[in-house]
């Protein structure tokens, strides 16, 4: 089989940790958000893009998700004393990272290319493809106006309300070449943030077409569970968007694109409302504490696509 997998950060990164540990490399392909992506202290930082990365060499920090564990933090302590800009902390072995990225992007590698060096770096053996080489920019749509995705995320932490969101660039942005469409068996949208994570990757032109073609079942994983989210801010979007932060609603924002919804435990009564859409449910544990729980739900997945 050849598994594709849509992800964004933290949260989707742990399932994909769980397809990573049952299938092989030349089974399943990671295809990552990359809105979230800005230049930043002269660097490209690639958020999701190194979450997957480091979730897969499994030296990610297992407290916050992102970042790497055992992490020191002498550079960004240098750089208060600078007065420099520290709202988005970048640790010591984390920053070897970006300056490598900047290197290899400055050699003319796309960022594709540099990410499979430096996940080669790290032993990582699966792909990880970022949805596209050209720049696509998430920002959030704020009552005081357009926010840069990081500007929200992290250094308002997520406390402006969300009115809507942009994803500039997309249009003009080629999808990976690298994606194998012709060949692929499933696609799965990973838990991640239906508006921020997924929707920037299904932005990119001809990306939502091209899944689409490929006749593959399109499996999406809730992450709202109980009418909370996992993880981050997709309850509070959904309540601001005026939409209740339900499983159910989650499923009719991928309507038209996705056949199969897996709804958690806690929301079993939801299947058959989600069914009305034309999708067929499955009811899951989906909440990830541990990387058994990843192998776990990964697993039932790939059952339920079966
Ligand atoms: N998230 C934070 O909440 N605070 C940070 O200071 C922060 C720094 C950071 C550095 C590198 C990196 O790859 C990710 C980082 N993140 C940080 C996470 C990240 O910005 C978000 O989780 C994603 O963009 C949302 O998927």
């Amino acid at each position: 089989m050849t598994l594709l997998a849509l992800t964004g950060g933290v949260g989707g990164a742990k399932l994909a940790l769980g397809f990573a540990k049952v299938l092989p490399p030349e089974e399943v392909v990671f295809v990552v958000n990359t809105g979230d992506d800005f230049e930043h202290l002269g660097l490209h930082i690639s958020p999701d893009v190194d979450t997957l990365t480091y979730t897969l060499a499994e030296v990610a920090d297992p407290v916050a998700g992102w970042g790497r564990k055992d992490e020191t933090w002498r550079f960004m302590a240098a750089l208060e004393r600078f007065g420099g800009e520290t709202w988005f902390r970048l640790g010591d072995a984390d920053l070897a990272l970006h300056l490598h990225r900047r290197t290899l992007l400055g050699l003319g590698l796309s960022l594709t290319a540099a990410t499979r060096e430096i996940a080669a770096r790290l032993g990582v053996e699966h792909s990880i493809l970022p949805m596209s080489d050209d720049p696509v920019r998430t920002r959030v749509l704020s009552p005081d106006g357009p926010l840069a995705f990081q500007h929200y995320f992290v250094r308002d932490r997520c406390a402006p309300k969300a009115v809507g969101f942009e994803f500039a660039g997309a249009e003009a942005a080629s999808v990976n070449p690298a994606i194998p469409f012709e060949s692929l068996t499933a696609i799965v949208i990973c838990p991640s943030n239906p508006f921020v994570s997924v929707d920037p990757i299904l932005a990119v032109n001809g990306m939502r077409d091209a899944l689409l073609a490929t006749g593959a079942p399109i499996v999406a994983v809730s992450p709202i569970v109980g009418g909370r989210a996992i993880k981050g801010p997709t309850a509070k979007m959904m309540r601001e968007l005026g939409i209740p932060a339900t499983t159910v609603e989650v499923a009719k924002h991928y309507a038209g694109l996705v056949s199969h919804f897996v709804v958690d435990e806690v929301d079993a009564c939801a299947r058959t409302k989600v069914a009305a859409l034309g999708m067929q449910t499955v009811t899951l544990q989906t909440v990830m504490s541990s990387t058994d729980d990843r192998v776990q739900l990964a697993r039932a997945v790939l059952e339920f696509i079966r």
